[in-house]
């Protein structure tokens, strides 16, 4: 029974291990992202890394987030979905009213 459950753990990890991870191609894209503070940096680079994004980096001053993503395991408008239901305008989805509702008045963008 042991012996089954070890062969089960390895058959799993080797599954997991050999994932052909390394060989995507990724590339980069920058848009513009509306925000307001730190907060809304952490908020937006959030949002932004859903399986398939690499890294993102929301830039305060200019507006804009850099991601580096696999284009063959995320299509870009479903990043710039999921950042808008966060509450985040992009310059190709508009963030959600609800969600901008609850963000902390020092995150209020729209307002300002
Ligand atoms: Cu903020």
């Amino acid at each position: 029974m042991k012996k089954i459950l070890f062969f089960a753990l390895s058959l799993a990890l080797f599954a997991a291990c050999s994932k052909p991870a390394s060989n995507l191609t990724y590339v980069s894209d920058t848009f513009t992202v509306n925000g307001s503070c730190g907060m809304c940096k952490t908020n937006i680079e959030k949002a932004a890394k859903i399986p398939g994004v690499a890294t993102a980096v929301w830039n305060q001053k200019a507006n804009s987030l850099t991601v580096k993503y696999a284009p063959s395991k995320v299509d870009i408008m479903a990043v710039h979905k999921s950042i808008a239901a966060a509450g985040y305008d992009t310059d190709k989805a508009h963030g959600d009213d609800a969600a901008y509702g609850k963000l902390p008045g020092c995150c209020k963008y729209r307002d300002k």
